[in-house]
């Protein structure tokens, strides 16, 4: 894909992007940077939580081997209220460290039916209740940013607000081999 379409979210993702990957792009040292997808995740007035997950077991059909991690964006302060992201604080490192994204391994999922908080793939309530104890909410202003590989364990609590939680996902790949994904990082950039 050498052009972009108009009338979509492209304008953010572009400016997002143009933040994040000055810092990251030499860490993580694809050959052909890709967006695998991105997406605003609104979390509506009211909604659930999502319950504690990797990303890996959703994305087993995308690549055989995992590349693709997550820049979560907070698009307003976040809170607890709001049902802000949490991760484990223990598993913290710095931009540097991002060289060994993905080198993990997948935890027993189950899937149930339809949860409140739609993501039907989660951890086994026997290994999640172990993690719980160490889940985080993350506090980030506007603008901050987070980013995770995709064997990382993260959740979010429900939004109690009257108000609808924004923030945005993008999620990076290895393209040198992938034939489908949103767009090469070079083509975002070279867009207007
Ligand atoms: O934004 C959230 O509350 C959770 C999102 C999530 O699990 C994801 O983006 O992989
Ligand atoms: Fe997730």
């Amino acid at each position: 894909m050498s052009e972009l379409p108009e009338n979509n979210n492209f304008d953010l993702l572009r400016r997002l992007h143009r933040e994040l990957w000055p810092e990251i792009s030499s860490v993580v040292a694809f050959d052909v940077p890709v967006i695998d997808h991105a997406s605003l995740l609104i979390k509506g007035a009211g909604a659930a939580g999502t319950a504690i997950h990797q990303d890996r077991p959703y994305w087993l059909g995308k690549e055989a081997s995992p590349t693709i991690f997550s820049v979560w964006i907070a698009l307003e302060d976040m809170s607890t209220e709001r049902g802000g992201l949490m991760l484990s604080r223990e598993n913290e490192v710095g931009v540097s460290e991002m060289s060994s994204f993905n080198t993990g391994s997948i935890l027993e999922h189950e899937e149930s039916g339809e949860p409140a908080g739609g993501f039907p793939i989660s951890i086994t309530d026997q290994v999640a209740s172990r993690m719980a104890e160490s889940m985080r909410f993350i506090g980030m202003a506007k603008g901050e940013a987070v980013a995770f590989d995709s064997f990382e364990p993260h959740m979010s609590g429900p939004n109690v607000t009257p108000d609808p939680r924004l923030s945005m996902k993008i999620a990076y790949a290895e393209g040198k081999e992938k034939t489908r994904y949103l767009t090469r990082t070079d083509t975002l950039e070279r867009s207007s």
